[in-house]
């Protein structure tokens, strides 16, 4: 039974503020943070000033007290009742009561006999809204050949390690990024080819998330970097040809968010994963509109996006039935906690997205080596077209 919640102003990895939330019951201190976009999306769940949605849920705390940890379910609807807090809070109060329920082991929560582990879907080159002079917001690498989930760790730090070698050698690096991926000084195409080069020698693929709507203004995109701006056929032509020079294996948000007839048409004329972010918010009436249109065949899956647990699973249980992949996601602004990485495990999620530079990052993947030891036969999740 929940016996008392406390919650502490705290901060994440861009010194924003941030919420630490603690759930006392008859089994101990179950604690959560969690993460805070800077290419937020139309549709995510609102997030307020901390300092009020602490104040506001301290006036009604008391309704949240006395319920059963396992009735998580019910905890997530109270909080989805309340408009004075935002997802900055929700969420972590949302994860503190599912780890009370499955006392610490969200991994479990559906109580599987084998774990498929996700693939790391690494951000190691970044520009867009995360700084650096592309558009394109990540640049992400798939360690496609691992056999296991620490090998696929060890070749996506690897990769991250070289990028920093060679493009420092030709002048290239400008830093490092909020998600630890190191800031190109380059165009989209002259990444691209060293990026290739890289990748090539360590047998990794290349992902890309566009983050589109952070760059289209008034019908197009632009590519300051390249010294072009392209019109809605233009930017199709440019992602296909991208695709197709640069074996991509992933592409996140290639169009605006609301773009899902031009989401639907690349996907009828490639066979990797195209998927969708600010497209969705995981959000379940979005992923229905995207789901009529056939628009993506994966989906990124953030819970502060939906604010609650119970809500996300929801959203993932629309992607699944509709055979869409599972991309578990972090934000820019981290924190140390590895719920994501649990969580991965939970809904047979085929990538875990997450950088690789800076310790919000690596817990994650840490974490889930440390899994991939303990847990009985593990095994590398299946992905048709790595
Ligand atoms: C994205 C995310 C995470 P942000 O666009 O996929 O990489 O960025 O958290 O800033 O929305
Ligand atoms: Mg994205």
């Amino acid at each position: 039974m929940i016996k008392d919640i406390n919650l502490f102003y705290f901060y994440n990895s861009r010194g924003e503020p941030s919420i630490k939330t603690e759930i006392l019951t008859e089994n101990g201190i179950f604690s959560a943070m969690c993460g805070t976009g800077k290419s937020r999306g139309k549709w995510e769940k609102k997030t307020f000033n901390v300092k009020n949605s602490i104040e506001n849920f301290l006036k009604i705390k008391k309704q949240f007290l006395g319920i059963s940890e396992k009735d998580w379910k019910y905890f997530d609807s109270l909080l989805e009742k309340q408009k004075n807090i935002g997802a900055e809070l929700t969420t972590p109060l949302s994860i503190s009561c599912l780890r009370a329920a499955t006392k610490n082991q969200i991994y479990n929560l559906f109580e599987k006999k084998s774990f498929n582990f996700p693939y790391p879907l690494s951000n190691v080159l970044g520009g867009g809204a995360h700084g650096g002079s592309t558009s394109i917001q990540e640049f992400l690498i798939i360690p496609s050949k691992a056999k296991s989930f620490p090998e696929a760790v060890s070749l996506v730090i690897n990769v991250w390690k070289s990028v920093q070698k060679e493009f420092k050698k030709k002048g290239f690096i400008a830093g490092r990024n909020d998600e630890g991926a190191w800031l190109t000084r380059e165009n989209e195409l002259k990444t691209l080819d060293m990026l290739s080069k890289i990748t090539e020698d360590f047998g990794c693929d290349i992902g890309l998330d566009f983050a589109a709507t952070q760059f289209y203004k008034h019908g197009f995109y632009y590519y300051p970097f390249l010294g072009k701006k392209f019109n809605s056929e233009q930017q199709f032509d440019f992602v296909l040809n991208l695709i197709k020079t640069y074996k991509l294996k992933y592409v996140e948000d290639p169009f605006h968010e609301n773009a899902f007839s031009s989401f639907s048409d690349l996907r009828k004329r490639v066979g990797i994963c195209i998927s969708g972010d600010d497209l969705y918010c995981t959000q379940p009436d979005r992923i229905k509109l995207g789901v009529a249109k056939s628009s993506t065949s994966g989906i990124i899956i953030k819970p502060d996006q939906a604010g609650t647990i119970s809500k996300t699973l929801e959203a993932i249980n629309i992607a699944k039935e509709n055979n869409m992949d599972i991309i578990v996601s972090h934000r820019s602004g981290e924190t140390c906690d590895y719920f994501i990485s649990d969580f991965s495990l939970a809904v047979d999620a085929k990538f875990i997205k997450c950088g690789v530079g800076g310790g919000e990052r690596i817990v994650k993947l840490n974490r889930l080596i440390e899994l991939w030891y303990k847990l009985e036969r593990p095994k590398m999740v299946k992905i048709n077209y790595l």
